[in-house]
This record gives structure tokens, C-alpha cells and sequence, in this order.
């Protein structure tokens, strides 16, 4: 009787043993889990809030007169980061390129007639309002980059207003 007594008491100990392990384990892997959720859902906010608050654009053009892109768009309010790389060899006497962002309902054409007579200021007409944001004008292998705000939602058009570019060079900027 002492015997079983003995034998009854070490088997409950040694139940109430696993119990307390398995217990302590389990405890234990959803506070794990709990945090990892925890952590994961924090960099998902981080990384949401930074593609909501900014945007990187790249746009290319070479020796040719063509962006590589003829859609850029953006969310309304966004910090835009553009940059401009003219990846071709020729000088930019020759075959400069910028990026002029013009306001809604700029005539095109009128204004890429006064910006060819505005050479000294690199085809940028001087006061004009048309012009939201440029970039400087760029010769083979630099780049330019600006930093702006985007503008209310819309579609407005781009351009590089080095004479005769504009007519293939040119975009649509839309801002959701
Ligand atoms: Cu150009």
C-alpha cells in the first residue's frame, strides 16, 4: 500500500512536472509571437508612412530626344525626389535635356517658343508661371536632382524645353 502510495505520488509529480514545462512553454512561445507581430506590424506602419510621405523618381534620356518614361505619378502631397539622368556622351549645347513641370492649361507650344529664347537661363523663360518645378539642363553622363512638394491632384504635363525637344520630349505628370 505504501509502495503504491509512493508510485501514485511520484507519477503526479511528475505529470504536474510536464504540465508546469508545457504550461511555462507555451506561455512563453505566444509572448514570443505576440512581440514578432508586435515588431512586424511597427515596421509595416514605418515603411507605409514613408511611401506615403515620399517618392523617388528616375528619369532617363540619352542621346535621342525621349524620355524613358512618359508617365510619373505621385500622391498629392508627397515629397518628390526626381532625378535626371542624361545618359548619353553629347555636350549639352548639343543635346541638353532638363525637366520642366508646367501648371494645368500652359500652352506647350507657346511656351517652348519663349523658353528657345531664353538660352542664357538654360531655356527656362524668366517670371514665367507656367513652370512649377525644373531641373537644371544637363549635358551626357549628369544627372540633376530636385526635391518638391507634389502638387494638388491633377495631370499636368512635362517637358525638356531645349529647343525642338519638347515635341518628343514630353510626359504626363499625374497626381493622384
Ligand atoms: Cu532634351
Amino acid at each position: 500500500m505504501k509502495l503504491r502510495n509512493a508510485q501514485t505520488t511520484i507519477i503526479i509529480v511528475a505529470l504536474a512536472f510536464v504540465f508546469v514545462q508545457c504550461g511555462g512553454k507555451t506561455e512563453n512561445t505566444v509572448t514570443q509571437e505576440e512581440e514578432t507581430v508586435a515588431t512586424r506590424n511597427q515596421e509595416t506602419l514605418v515603411a507605409e508612412q514613408t511611401s506615403i510621405d515620399e517618392v523617388t523618381l528616375e528619369l532617363n534620356a540619352g542621346d535621342m530626344l525621349q524620355f524613358d518614361k512618359t508617365e510619373l505619378r505621385v500622391k498629392e502631397g508627397q515629397e518628390v525626389t526626381l532625378t535626371l539622368n542624361h545618359t548619353g556622351q553629347m555636350p549639352k549645347e548639343g543635346m541638353g535635356h532638363n525637366f520642366v513641370l508646367l501648371k494645368p492649361g500652359t500652352d506647350i507650344a507657346a511656351f517652348a517658343s519663349e523658353a528657345l529664347n531664353a538660352r542664357e537661363n538654360e531655356y527656362i523663360p524668366e517670371g514665367e508661371e507656367a513652370v512649377i518645378v525644373h531641373t537644371k539642363l544637363i549635358g551626357g553622363g549628369e544627372s540633376d536632382t530636385i526635391t518638391f512638394t507634389a502638387p494638388p491632384k491633377g495631370t499636368y504635363d512635362f517637358i525638356c524645353s531645349f529647343p525642338g525637344h519638347y515635341a518628343l520630349m514630353k510626359g504626363k505628370f499625374i497626381v493622384e
